[in-house]
């Protein structure tokens, strides 16, 4: 019997030729902007350019999902990566914020065609937050680099562009 070998399709790490938007919330800078260093830091080893990336800073997380979209309607960008630090605190904002970028990142993404990368960290404790933005957790941002080179890759290969008007109000309808 004959043993299938199917066609395996996946995204290259290589950045070279790729543009990258990256939006950062200045909420939490001391967290995102070691978060940033370390998505620059990705795109730079993989071969990205300067002229490729661009980097655009909102107010907080709640601010990610809009400006992504934007962004991505531009035309002008292979991937995104959206960066942001959400801190619990006494109150219920906590689960707001997070839920309702997670959502409006999701819907970003899925809208647009364009791949959104979702770097934003959702922790109980500043601790928590440190160790993923360059200590015992390694660093989120670097992930988010290598995670927006392969969906940018692989989004190139697959093709089949933004979804159409009716295509996305039937997902709306569910
Ligand atoms: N924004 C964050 O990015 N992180 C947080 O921890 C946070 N907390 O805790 O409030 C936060 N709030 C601001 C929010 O994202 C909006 O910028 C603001 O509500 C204005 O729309």
């Amino acid at each position: 019997m004959g043993k299938i070998e199917p066609t395996q399709v996946s995204g290259e790490l290589s950045a070279t030729g790729l543009r990258f938007g990256i939006v950062v919330s200045r909420f939490n800078s001391f967290i995102t902007e070691r978060l940033l260093s370390a998505a620059l830091d990705a795109l730079e080893r993989a071969g990205a350019a300067s002229k490729d990336v661009d980097v655009v800073r909102v107010p907080g997380a709640f601010e990610l999902p809009l400006t992504s979209k934007k962004l991505a309607q531009t035309g002008k960008y292979d991937a995104l990566i959206a960066i942001g630090c959400v801190i619990r605190g006494e109150t219920a904002h906590y689960d707001y914020v997070c839920s309702e970028t997670s959502r409006g990142l999701q819907l970003a993404q899925m809208d647009t065609g364009v791949p959104v990368i979702f770097c934003v960290l959702t922790v109980d404790t500043l601790e928590q937050a440190i160790d993923r933005a360059g200590l015992k957790g390694g660093n989120k941002g670097f992930d988010a680099g290598l995670a927006a080179i392969e969906m940018g890759r692989l989004s190139k290969k697959i093709g089949g562009g933004a979804p159409s008007a009716a295509s996305k109000k039937k997902a709306r309808r569910g």
